[in-house]
Order: structure tokens, then sequence, then C-alpha cells
């Protein structure tokens, strides 16, 4: 009986064109690729943060605010997600919403930095709140802040401390602080005195 069977079994493997192809193959989808790649560029690396300062109180004070100017020389968003420093005990991101006329202050998810955009931060808007001083700020003093990114790089800013903005015209009391705002007057003149 078993050349029989064994020719039987040849002939139903080799009928040609008798019905569908066999199934095909199943493919395992395994892409090596799939996962996640690290970020090509850290936000950190497009965020720009300029003319940073954080306002002088009166000691004792409990709480201040940094403000600056942050720039984002990508393409895409960037967030800034939180802020931490070691001159107060919280810090939180803010803004100012006109509340019936009234500005007040309300806590912010984020700070958003449009790609090839800005956010200026200044008092009465945006801005970055130290809460619990842990220390009297000086004019002079300098306060460093992290600024903690949607994507978790960080950047860390050096704030000077300033009594306000320093467009306000100086009145009197003169705090010795070098106003850059000068250009093209440099007469080189040399008067020698
Ligand atoms: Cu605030």
């Amino acid at each position: 009986m078993r050349p029989v069977l064994l020719a039987v079994l040849l002939a139903a493997c080799s009928t040609p064109g008798a019905g569908p192809a066999s199934q095909p193959t199943a493919v395992i989808e395994e892409d090596p690729t799939a996962a996640p790649a690290p970020t090509a560029t850290a936000q950190a690396d497009a965020l720009t943060a300029e003319g940073a300062w954080v306002r002088a109180v009166p000691p004792g004070s409990k709480n201040s605010a940094v403000f600056l100017d942050l720039g984002n020389s990508g393409s895409t968003l960037v967030q800034v997600k939180r802020a931490r420093s070691t001159a107060a005990g919280a810090v939180e991101l803010h803004t100012h919403v006109d509340d019936g006329g009234v500005m007040k202050m309300r806590q912010v998810e984020s700070l958003d930095v449009p790609g090839q955009g800005h956010l200026h931060l200044a008092p009465g808007g945006d801005h970055v709140m130290l809460i619990g001083l842990t220390a009297d700020l000086h004019e002079g003093d300098e306060v460093a802040v992290t600024l903690v990114l949607a994507d978790g790089s960080e950047k860390t800013v050096v704030a000077p401390v300033k009594t306000g903005p320093a467009m306000a015209p100086a009145h009197g009391h003169d705090d010795g602080h070098g106003h850059d705002d000068g250009h093209g007057h440099e007469h080189g003149d040399g008067h020698g005195g």
C-alpha cells in the first residue's frame, strides 16, 4: 500500500493550477526603528533667554518674580513646564488675567514659546513666580532659575536682582549700574583731564 499512498500524496501536492496559491507567509511586523528615537535636538538647545532679572523686594518679603525674554530658534513650539530655584521654596509659572478690571495672577500649565518666536515675560504679564524666598533679595544679587522644558531638557538662567524695569527714568538714586543705551556716542577725543 505504501507506493499507492505516496503517489496520491505526490499528486495532491503537485496539482498544477488547482485552487488558490499557497497562503501568503505571515510577515512578522517587527520594525527595529519603532523604538522611540532620541530627540534630535533638545528643546533647551533652541531656547534663548535674555534680559533676565528678578524684582528686588523689601526685606522680609515672601515672594518675588523673574522676568526675561525667551526666544525659540527652532521651528517647533518650546514649552516651559516648570521651574525651580534655590532662592525660593516653590517656583510657579504665572500670568496675569484681567478679572473684572483687576489684574490678578494665575498659575499656568506652561509658558509657550512659538517656533521662531519670542515670549516676553514682564511685569503685569507672564512671569516666573518665586514663592517663599529663602533669603532677602538685594539689588546686585543674582538668582539662578532653572527652566524645565516639555522634553525634560533644562535651561538655567542667572538673573540679577533689580528694582524695576530699566526703562524707568532714573531719578536721583544712581545705583551704579552702567547704562548701556548710549550707543553711537563714543567720542574718542581723549581729554586727558
Ligand atoms: Cu505671580
